[in-house]
């Protein structure tokens, strides 16, 4: 018996011994990030329990209310947003928070504030649930600025200002992918214990990657870089295999691929959508953090996507992320069109 794996094996790292350990390392830490996430994690179980009865517990179907994108909300978009806004206003850590699914930003009432900002998406992929394809959380972390009442100027940082982003896929398994800043690990739910283990620790995506993720659908609306470079992956002309092309239509699935294997996510300005599609505050700039943090590159078409200073909280922004030379390659082509 090899007694080493074995000890490996009943050794769990769960998320929130993860996190302690990482707390220790800042004496001056209060334990408040510690309690933010483990209610964070509170609101992922509940979702991926949810999703995973949602047929069960007809659940599935329209909710009879539109959104602020003009979307229609399913019955478990409006649950998971509650049940995020519930988790993260009784946590005590938290004054504002902005989420895909309400117009405005929540400011927590006083008694109950605390000095952290989260932006997410309580549901992203929503239109796949009823045919069982991965959907998930996204979520992003920022520290109100010192002092005085909290502003919405406060969660209108640029991405690189977030302290710490993360999503959590509901698919075959429930996984929570999370940075803090150094590095990027992931947790899967082990249903049995109800915990979120350590099971990719450190992830670092390849340098370049055999995979294009993109809606091609919409190619007859790109400008000429992306155009370029959608047509490079399938017809290289260094003698390179083509590239094979993987879309989900689900932002956290066709990125957590991307973040795994390599490759690259794209989704880009269009003659229709000047801004693409995907928002900045929770779906942009949480995936450019873990992207960045894995080794990898996230860009807009003119600029390091975490440089990027939103001015309304549902903004949008063209976005292409993954691999850092296939990011380059992309870059290189815009920086060419410039000239
Ligand atoms: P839904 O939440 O409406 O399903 O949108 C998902 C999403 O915001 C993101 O998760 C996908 O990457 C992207 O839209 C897919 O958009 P297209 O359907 O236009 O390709």
């Amino acid at each position: 018996m090899d007694h080493a794996a074995e000890a490996h094996r009943t050794d769990l790292m769960t998320i929130t011994r993860y996190v302690l350990n990482e707390q220790s390392k800042h004496p001056e830490s209060r334990g408040d990030f510690t309690i933010l996430l483990n209610h964070i994690v509170l609101g992922c179980k509940f979702v991926c329990s949810a999703v995973n009865k949602a047929g069960l517990a007809k659940l599935i179907g329209l909710a009879g209310e539109t959104n602020v994108q003009g979307e229609e909300q399913k019955k478990l978009d409006v649950l998971s947003n509650e049940v995020f806004i519930k988790a993260l206003v009784s946590s005590g850590r938290t004054c504002i928070l902005v989420s895909e699914e309400d117009e405005e930003a929540t400011f927590v009432e006083p008694s109950k504030r605390g000095r952290y900002c989260v932006v997410f998406d309580p549901l992203d992929g929503s239109s796949n649930i009823d045919c069982g394809v991965s959907i998930g959380t996204i979520f992003g972390i920022y520290m109100i600025k010192e002092g005085g009442e909290p502003k919405l100027e406060d969660v209108l940082q640029p991405g690189k200002n977030m302290l710490a982003a993360g999503y959590c896929m509901y698919g075959s398994s429930c996984t929570l992918v999370l940075s803090t800043g150094s590095g990027v690990n992931g947790f899967t739910l082990d249903p049995s214990l109800g915990e979120f283990i350590l099971t990719h620790p450190d992830i670092k995506i390849p340098k370049k990657g055999k995979k294009y993720s993109v809606n091609e659908g919409n190619a007859k609306n790109w400008d000429g870089p992306t155009a370029k470079y959608v047509e490079k992956c399938k017809f290289p002309k260094d003698g390179s295999p083509a590239k094979s092309l993987r879309y989900i239509g689900s932002m956290v699935a066709d990125v957590h691929r991307t973040l795994l294997y390599g490759g690259i996510f794209l989704y880009p300005a269009d003659k229709k959508s000047p801004n693409g599609k995907l928002r900045v505050l929770y779906e942009v700039f949480p995936m450019s953090f873990l992207m960045e943090e894995a080794g990898g590159q996230a860009f807009t078409g003119k600029q390091r996507a975490l440089d990027l200073v939103p001015k309304q909280i549902h903004e949008r922004s063209p976005i292409f992320l993954g691999s850092y030379d296939d990011v380059e390659e992309i870059k290189a082509l815009y920086a060419a069109e410039e000239q």
